[in-house]
């Protein structure tokens, strides 16, 4: 959800101007289910002209605002530098592509195209056909990092999921009392709020935890923010207690929901939503807990859901990257000891029996956070 772009000396000007772009577009973090996208204009003799990004579902599209932004007729002639293939449909608002076109724009250079079947490669048609020269995968893989959720749904109709995780450097998310508060330093715990939590749709987490450590599970950005993640608790047999915080947010933002089994007692159903909760009835795996890949399955069909994160203990975090529904993990480090046999790691369960066994990962970004370490892992 992160934004992949440091300040990176481009050297190639159509880069340069596709990085601008793509920070543009990082700034639509609440753009979800739509792509963040980000348009520059530069007129022939090198200006920018324009430029603007996708701020919310609903809103005009990138290319739009830049357009609105340019002062009359300076659109005449200049390059389009999108970060997303123009799209040609009539959704919301008229095609963008159109719009290009209608601007009178010589040129468009695009990172990416639409992996939305309404347009992918029928933007680009629009724009040759009329006449206008077209450049195709600029930053491409810099762009596909920044939409890694919405390709994803839109090519798989599933979300795209991140494992948080935060442990000592020994390897331990809780000391062997069960005492977890906090590991992490202020600056990385506020690093979870702004850039996952709030960036996410969804955030997921386990009986165990509600009952251990009794999670809000909120941006608490207040004003800044304007919505709250949804919260989904793992629970097969709806034991989740009503007095929990996740409980009793529901009642403020409705946002809460207990994603549970036919196992859960129908008045258990009835008291969750009596308190505001949404109740999804999930298929259970072989030991009759939720299974997540149904669940990941039933979170896409809704179409809201496209960037999930995963908060929870060990067990439910073993079973999302076992049963292959995690897409990253990013696992906070803390320079701190806590020791002990008892004391619960990240990913619990049986484990691998043997080193050749072990998943293997590919780390693809390495960061420091206050004085914690941040490992981006992606899960193939
Ligand atoms: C663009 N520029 O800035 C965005 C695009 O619901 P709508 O009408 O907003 O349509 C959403 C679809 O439009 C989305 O799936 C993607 O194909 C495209 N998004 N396209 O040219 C933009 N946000
Ligand atoms: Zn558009």
């Amino acid at each position: 959800f992160r934004s992949p772009l440091s300040l990176h000396p481009y050297s190639d000007p159509h880069e340069r101007i596709m990085a601008r772009a793509l920070r543009l577009a990082s700034r639509g973090r609440h753009a979800s289910p739509n792509p963040m996208v980000g348009c520059v204009l530069i007129s022939p003799d090198g200006a920018v002209v324009g430029a603007g990004f996708h701020p919310r579902a609903g809103e005009p599209h990138a290319e739009v605002w830049a357009l609105r932004s340019a002062a009359p007729g300076a659109a005449r002639g200049a390059t389009a530098y999108v970060t997303l293939e123009p799209c040609s449909h009539c959704g919301r608002t008229p095609p963008c592509s159109l719009a290009l076109v209608e601007a009178g724009v010589s040129s468009v250079v695009i990172a990416m195209l639409d992996p939305d079947t309404r347009v992918s490669g029928r933007g680009v048609e629009i724009l040759r056909n009329a006449g206008i020269d077209v450049t195709l995968g600029v930053l491409e893989r810099e762009a596909r990092e920044l939409s890694a959720a919405y390709i994803k749904h839109r090519t798989t109709g599933l979300p795209w999921f991140v494992l948080k995780t935060a442990a000592s450097l020994d390897g331990k998310i809780a000391t062997r009392s069960g005492d977890s508060q906090w590991i992490t330093s202020p600056p990385a715990r506020r690093a979870v709020h702004r850039q996952l939590r709030d960036r996410c749709d969804a955030i997921v987490t386990g009986l165990g935890t509600v009952i251990a450590d009794d999670p809000s599970l909120t941006t608490r950005l207040g004003a800044r923010s304007g919505r709250n993640p949804w919260r989904i608790v793992v629970d097969s047999r709806g034991r989740t207690p009503l007095e929990s915080r996740v409980v009793r947010q529901a009642s403020v933002d409705g946002r809460t929901m207990i994603a549970t089994t036919e196992q859960c007692p129908s008045e258990h159903r009835e008291l969750f939503e009596r308190a505001g909760c949404h109740i999804l009835i999930c298929s259970q795996d072989v030991e009759g807990r939720v299974s997540l890949p149904d669940l990941a399955a039933r979170l896409g069909t809704r179409g809201d859901m496209i960037g999930v994160l995963i908060e929870t203990g060990g067990q439910l975090a073993a079973s999302a990257l076992n049963s292959g529904i995690v897409d990253r993990w990013t696992a906070f480090l803390a320079p701190k000891v806590i020791g002990g046999d008892a004391a619960p790691g990240p990913i619990g369960g049986l484990g691998a029996a043997q080193m050749s066994d072990a998943q293997k990962l590919s780390t693809w970004k390495l960061r420091r956070c206050g004085p914690d370490i941040v490992i981006d892992a992606r899960i193939w």
